[in-house]
């Protein structure tokens, strides 16, 4: 009669004693030899269950501006502060906003679409299958809003222009926001619209103009700002024809390049 606990640890004997040194589910095999030498094999599952898991998600979280990308928060969670008498084999969170993720490690990244307070859960696991559950919140703070600027000629005249349409650069590299801009959204005044920190339009008629800069930072949080832009021409065009020059009138004392008819017939 012997007793397999893994391929290289074998007992002998009708009762034994086998000290496991971890929590789990663990497969034992008899194998059985009676007396006349058939052989026979059972299998049973041995549950090691030691005290339950302690959870401790960390928190409550908060943080700032810079775990914001695009109005999408990201950010790292931690576990380790949870406690096993044999150690945690897994870690699952509800982030509060229906999603759940799951870990061998303590730590976890998520990203959330606003800054809530979200309410996360975190149910710890040992290899006993004992669990233990624990909740703390996750929060994000947005920074100061960002401040728009424009930097831009206030007159346009004709030297910009080709084919009656004026060229005009806009740029809002002078924006600023304690942690960065990701939008830029421009209406040049004429119902025409770009994007982008440094613009180029095209004017098709002389006038004033209201340009409008919209910046959003990647907390969505937005400032706008106005400039003002006079689309004019020079002077006026002056037509200039160019034809024929006249030729001089011949002068009455010259002779003529031909002797009159009837003289010529004296001389004959
Ligand atoms: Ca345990
Ligand atoms: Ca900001």
């Amino acid at each position: 009669m012997a007793w397999t606990f893994t391929p290289d640890l074998t007992y002998f004997g009708r009762t034994l004693t086998h000290r496991f040194v971890r929590e789990g589910r663990f497969v034992t095999r008899l194998w059985h030899t009676d007396a006349q030498a058939r052989h026979s094999t059972r299998g049973t599952w041995v549950t090691v269950q030691g005290n339950p898991p302690v959870a401790d998600p960390g928190g409550p979280y908060v943080f700032g501006e810079t775990n914001a990308q695009a109005l999408v928060w990201t950010a790292t969670l931690d576990a380790a502060a949870s406690t096993d008498d044999f150690g945690i084999v897994r870690y699952e969170w509800g982030f509060g906003d229906g999603t759940r993720g799951t870990n061998t490690t303590p730590g976890i990244t998520h990203s959330w679409t606003n800054v809530g307070p979200w309410d996360v859960e975190l149910v710890v696991e040992d290899a006993a299958r004992l669990r233990a559950t624990n909740h703390t919140t996750v929060t994000f703070v947005p920074g100061a809003p960002p401040v728009a600027r424009i930097t831009g000629p206030a007159l346009v005249d004709e030297t910009a222009a080709r084919d009656g349409q004026w060229t005009v650069n806009f740029s809002a590299a002078d924006s600023t926001d304690d942690v960065g801009i990701w939008k830029y959204d421009w209406q040049f005044g004429d119902g025409k619209t770009g994007t982008g920190r440094d613009v180029t339009t095209r004017y098709g008629a002389i006038g004033t103009y209201t340009v409008t800069l919209t910046v959003t930072d990647h907390a969505g949080q937005t400032h706008a700002t106005t400039h003002e832009v006079t689309i004019q021409a020079n002077d006026l065009p002056v037509p200039a024809i160019t034809g024929p020059r006249l030729l001089p009138r011949p002068r009455c004392h010259q002779r003529p390049l031909v002797r009159p008819l009837e003289r010529t017939r004296l001389h004959r």
